[in-house]
């Protein structure tokens, strides 16, 4: 199934922003990236920062395991009603732009258990640079690289790289130890984005998520800007 909202973006965010009640559904944010870039630890350090003013959950995918759900739960960034782990055997792309099934039907099942929601983060698999959300499923993208997978990592593009709603460059407190260029890599990214928006983070460092935390309340105003039912 893949259901894409097509022509009414609101920047990064669908306007399709309804409940069959009429009310504003969550926003919902997708993290994707290669294997331990940061995306789990970006998630926490969201909740953290984000839970006392807004109602979140997460979704996460894993192939086997539900290691990255059970790391949220063991750092209890949100209480355990609010997290869901979808297991998506041999290929987590495939989960969260093919058959996106087991994602939405998670998406819904916390909306009724723990709703009404704000926000839903939605982590994919650790995967290569080509995989992306579903506008199906999700209505912003984040895609997380980090500086020791090598920093012509934004020069080789890929649709993470190019077309991700935000690019973010994590673990810049590892640069000097692997000899990462932070400056080339920040130019790099930006001639593959043009406009889109990249951050460079640190999550060692104290409120390290803030640029990603002040990105997704941007996103949220523009979501209640869109939300506005059509006439
Ligand atoms: N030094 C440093 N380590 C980090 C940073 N962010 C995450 N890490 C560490 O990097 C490792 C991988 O982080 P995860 O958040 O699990 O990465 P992931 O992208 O979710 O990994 P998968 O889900 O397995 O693909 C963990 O040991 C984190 O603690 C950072 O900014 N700096
Ligand atoms: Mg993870």
């Amino acid at each position: 199934m893949h259901l894409d909202h097509g022509h009414t973006h609101h920047g990064a965010v669908s306007a399709d922003a309804h409940r069959p009640d009429g009310t504003r559904r969550a926003l919902r944010v997708g993290l994707g990236g290669p294997v331990g870039s940061g995306k789990t630890a970006t998630v926490a350090a969201l909740c953290r920062a984000l839970r006392d003013t807004l109602s979140i959950a997460v979704v996460t995918n894993d192939i086997y395991t539900r290691e990255d759900a059970e790391f949220l739960l063991r750092n209890a960034v949100l209480p355990p009603e609010r997290i869901r782990a979808v297991e998506t055997g041999a290929c987590p792309h495939t989960a969260i732009r093919d058959d996106i099934s087991a994602n939405l039907e998670a998406v819904e099942e916390l909306e009724e258990a723990v709703g009404p929601l704000d926000l839903i983060l939605v982590e994919s698999g650790g995967d290569n640079l080509t995989a992306t959300f579903s506008k199906g499923l999700v209505d912003a993208q984040v895609f997380v690289i980090d500086v020791a997978g090598g920093d012509d990592i934004p020069r080789k593009g890929g649709p993470g790289v190019t077309t991700a709603d935000l690019l973010v460059v994590n673990k810049t407190d590892l640069a000097p130890y692997v000899g990462s260029d932070l400056e080339r890599m920040a130019r790099d990214a930006k001639e593959q984005r043009g406009e889109l928006p990249v951050v460079l983070t640190s999550l060692r460092a104290e409120n390290g998520v803030g640029p990603v935390a002040d990105w997704v309340r941007l996103q949220l105003t523009a979501w209640a800007g869109a939300g506005a039912p059509a006439a």
